[in-house]
């Protein structure tokens, strides 16, 4: 394969199909992209299938309200294309290794169960029993069931990972790590310490009715289109929409629709962002921080002079605990540490307060550049903190929204998988299935790693996903997967998990969302949550490849059947009739009354939420305040010494570790990923130029050297001291050992590196 490459900054709106055709071309045998992926979904004449792209909510006005990223998403799911055993027989591990990730997922489909041979280094066929069993033999042989991990990654259904999590507690571990961990943990943790509850409070329609939205550290227009419908609606209603992010991204400057095509094509484009600031990496909770000091100002003003108070105090009074700490703490904080840290001007910020203020009813939003740092969760709490403080909870409008990444992570964690489940979710397993469930914590996903590393564990299953290209500090990742045993990945496409097998290793291929699930009682369908607390049923409606692969469900079912018979459940009658399941959710899980009579609603159920009712199940029985100082500095480091702080990122052409293709259009990056975007003046002062090569060093504090190299210097309209490269290729840059307080998530968003030329490209893997 061979790509042009080039730097051609983009000038168009976010939001038309453009490189639709070119990236999906190779995965459908004729052209027509767009008719091929109407017609999958006009087949559909049952329930739809749930876009397997993220986790926005959908809106039942249309029907065909499917952004240019799910289309990706779903054609690059149903490829013809097949890695089957010959594929395996012909290519070793090692040579398999050398190939970028972007060919590995060019290969197409997994079909077959696949078993690593270490003697002759290539995967061989195996039947799905003789799996099974060798699954068996190596879990029932533990000394002790903590030495397993169950990883998942958030595509799962809740039918699936509900068995999954059921099954490890049966067999007698909460190791459950999951992407999660690496994602809005800091959001859930930092949300339930303010309002008891992880999720967000918002609905999707509160979008009509706000009248400010603030987006925090989030890229809508590339993981999240279809949240530019929601932003372009509020703002031409006047809403006002304000974005903070360290780069300028397109997507939330102007979207054109691309059910209009005209739109598309002329410069009708709406304009999405009515102000811009551009903090610093970790400089959020300064910059709201310093938001606060001028509305705290302006509400003492107000109050002075007799007039009605700014806060909403009658809510504070009735709903709020610990705000006088809160506003003391904003009192100590000085200007100066508010701007040094944020990077954003007094003046900027006293802007960005006052578009607050007028507004009535409020929505922030927030994603990566919020959660992956090492103070994420003051961060979210910084965010709730000035919510509260406007009673934007409880009224239609407005509230808090953590915009999640995969499309079924937040049903995952209410289906338990949760490393620290809640005790009402033990005990209520332990009722119903009629057994001792472990109530020790479990390892989340840096800390299974590094369990991994220390030989602690030797068996990982993985649900889904891509651990090894996923997970920070890729040698160390890698080294951790081989120290395994047994490695188990239930995968849909070749990845680099498969290529760092543990001393035994299976791949199970598995169906996707799209496509039909046929079982013993017939068609099954599954249910998934997205951001909004909205559960729907998603039936998949593609024919399946091969006849080898097995759903998700199946897959959980055969696993636990062999390892656990029917002394606690029939799996088997599970695998053949997913009502079952939802049985059993409905009697342990908090809001699935009815759940399979309700599955029939369209456009799907709402779970609730205590915190959007003002109900508070937080130890005080109130919402939080949190009354906590800025960090002392933003990089986890001990000194300030770095030159640069980093942040890792997405692409317009990946879907995390997936690499659909090698352009990034909104950034003007053509058919390349090694690319480091820069302010110019910092390339100026260190003597470089535009398109030279460069290697990137972590500057870390445990004597490991971490470094990349070959990236091309990119000028960007980023702040001064601030870099950004795409995840995954910069992985081997985020230590193991820096990760967030409170949620050990990986600090993808801030890592100390400094940067110098280099002739060489030295990894020869990553070219495609
Ligand atoms: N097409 C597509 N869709 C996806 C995904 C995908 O890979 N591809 N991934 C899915 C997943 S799992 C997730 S979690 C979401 C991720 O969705 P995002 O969070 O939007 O993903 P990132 O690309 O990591 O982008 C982080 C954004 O935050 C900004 N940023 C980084 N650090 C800071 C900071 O400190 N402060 C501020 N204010 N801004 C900052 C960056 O410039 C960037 O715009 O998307 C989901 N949807
Ligand atoms: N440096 C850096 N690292 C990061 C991030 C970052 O911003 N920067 N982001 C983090 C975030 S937010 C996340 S969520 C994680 C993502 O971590 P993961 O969820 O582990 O990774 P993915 O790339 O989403 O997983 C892709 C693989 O999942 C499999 N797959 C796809 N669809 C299905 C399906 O329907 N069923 C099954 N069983 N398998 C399927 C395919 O084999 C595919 O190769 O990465 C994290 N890592
Ligand atoms: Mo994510």
């Amino acid at each position: 394969m061979k790509f042009k490459s080039e730097i051609k900054p983009y000038t168009g709106a976010a939001g038309g199909w453009g490189s639709l055709e070119a990236t999906t071309r190779y995965v459908f045998d004729s052209k027509k992209v767009l008719s091929n992926l109407r017609n999958l979904m006009r087949v559909n004449k049952g329930r739809g299938f749930d876009c397997p792209g993220c986790a926005w909510g959908d809106d039942n006005h249309s029907t065909f309200s499917f952004c240019e990223n799910g289309a990706k998403a779903v054609s690059w799911e149903a490829t013809r294309k097949a890695v089957e055993p010959e594929f395996f027989a012909q290519h070793s591990v090692a040579k398999l290794r050398e190939q970028s990730d972007y060919f590995l997922e060019y290969q197409g489909r997994l079909t077959h169960p696949m078993r690593y041979n270490r003697t002759t280094d290539r995967y061989e066929p195996i039947s799905w029993d003789a799996a099974f069993s060798l699954i068996a033999s190596h879990l029932k042989g533990l000394e002790d069931p903590n030495q397993a991990d169950f990883y998942t990654s958030g595509r799962a259904s809740n039918e699936a990972s509900y068995l999954y999590q059921v099954f490890g507690r049966m067999f007698g571990t909460n190791n459950f790590p999951d992407c999660s961990n690496m994602c809005h943990e800091a959001s859930g943790v930092g949300l339930k310490q303010s309002i008891g509850v992880g999720k967000g409070t918002i609905r999707l329609d509160d979008f009509d009715k706000a009248d400010a939205i603030f987006v925090f550290g989030q890229n809508p227009g590339t993981n999240h289109p279809r949240m530019l419908h929601s932003l372009r609606h509020a703002a031409d209603r006047g809403a006002k929409v304000v974005s903070f992010n360290t780069l300028r991204e397109r997507g939330l400057e102007r979207f054109a629709d691309p059910q209009k095509p005209l739109e598309v094509v002329t410069p009708k484009a709406g304009r999405i962002s009515s102000a811009y600031y551009q903090p610093n990496l970790g400089g959020d909770m300064a910059a709201i921080r310093g938001m606060v000091k001028v509305l705290l100002q302006e509400h003492r003003q107000r109050i002075a002079s007799g007039e009605a108070s700014l806060f909403d105090e009658d809510f504070i009074e009735k709903n709020c605990h610990g705000v006088d700490e809160y506003l003391d703490i904003v009192d100590q904080t000085t200007w100066e540490q508010i701007t040094h840290q944020s990077g954003l001007t007094e003046f900027e910020i006293r802007e960005a307060a006052n578009i607050y203020m007028k507004a009535e009813r409020v929505i922030c939003t927030w994603a990566m550049g919020v959660t992956q740092h090492k103070h994420s969760v003051p961060t979210v709490r910084e965010i709730t903190n000035l919510q509260l403080l406007f009673g934007q909870l409880g009224k239609p409008g407005a509230g808090l929204c953590p915009v999640r990444g995969h499309s079924n992570v937040q049903g995952n964690r209410t289906m338990g998988i949760d490393e620290k489940a809640p005790k009402p979710l033990l005990d209520s397993l332990e009722r119903h299935f009629k057994f001792t469930p472990p109530r020790e914590p479990g390892h989340n996903t840096v800390e299974a790693l590094e369990a991994m590393l220390r030989g602690e564990v030797k068996v990982l299953i993985a649900l889904g996903g891509n651990l090894a290209a996923a997970a920070p500090d890729t040698p160390r990742t890698e080294q951790a997967l081989s120290n395994c045993d047994l490695t188990v990945q239930i995968s849909t496409k070749l990845n680099r998990s498969h290529l760092t097998p543990g001393r035994e290793a299976l791949i199970l291929p598995t169906l996707g969302r799209t496509e039909l699930d046929m079982q013993a009682t017939g068609s099954q369908f599954i249910t998934v949550e997205d951001s909004f607390s909205m559960v729907h049923a998603s039936e998949g409606v593609g024919v399946p490849l091969s006849s080898e692969q097995r759903s998700e469900t199946a897959i959980v079912c055969g696993i636990a059947d062999a390892v656990l018979g029917k002394r606690y459940l029939d799996w088997m009658a599970l695998a053949d009739d997913y009502n079952l399941i939802r049985d059993h959710i409905e009697a342990t899980i908090p809001g699935f009354k009815d759940f399979n009579k309700r599955c029939d609603i369209k456009g799907g159920f709402y779970l609730g939420n205590a915190a959007a009712e003002l109900t508070f199940n937080t130890p005080t029985g109130k919402a939080n305040f949190s009354a906590a100082p800025l960090p002392e500095r933003v990089i986890p480091m001990e000194n300030d010494d770095a030159p640069f702080t980093l942040q890792t990122l997405r692409s317009h052409d990946q879907y995390n570790t997936t690499i659909y293709g090698l352009d990034d259009r909104y950034r003007g990056v053509y058919g390349q990923r090694e690319v480091l975007f820069i302010h110019p003046q910092d390339l100026a002062d260190l003597g470089l130029e535009d398109g030279e090569l460069v290697e990137i060093e972590t500057l870390w504090n445990d004597g490991i050297e971490r470094k990349v190299s070959g990236f091309k210097l990119v000028s960007y309209d980023i702040p001064r001291g601030n870099l950004a490269a795409y995840y995954p290729e910069t992985n081997p840059l985020v230590p193991l050992s820096s990760f967030g307080d409170q949620t050990h998530t990986p600090t993808s968003k801030s890592i100390p590196v400094a940067i110098r030329r280099c002739e060489a490209v030295a990894d020869t893997r990553r070219i495609a």
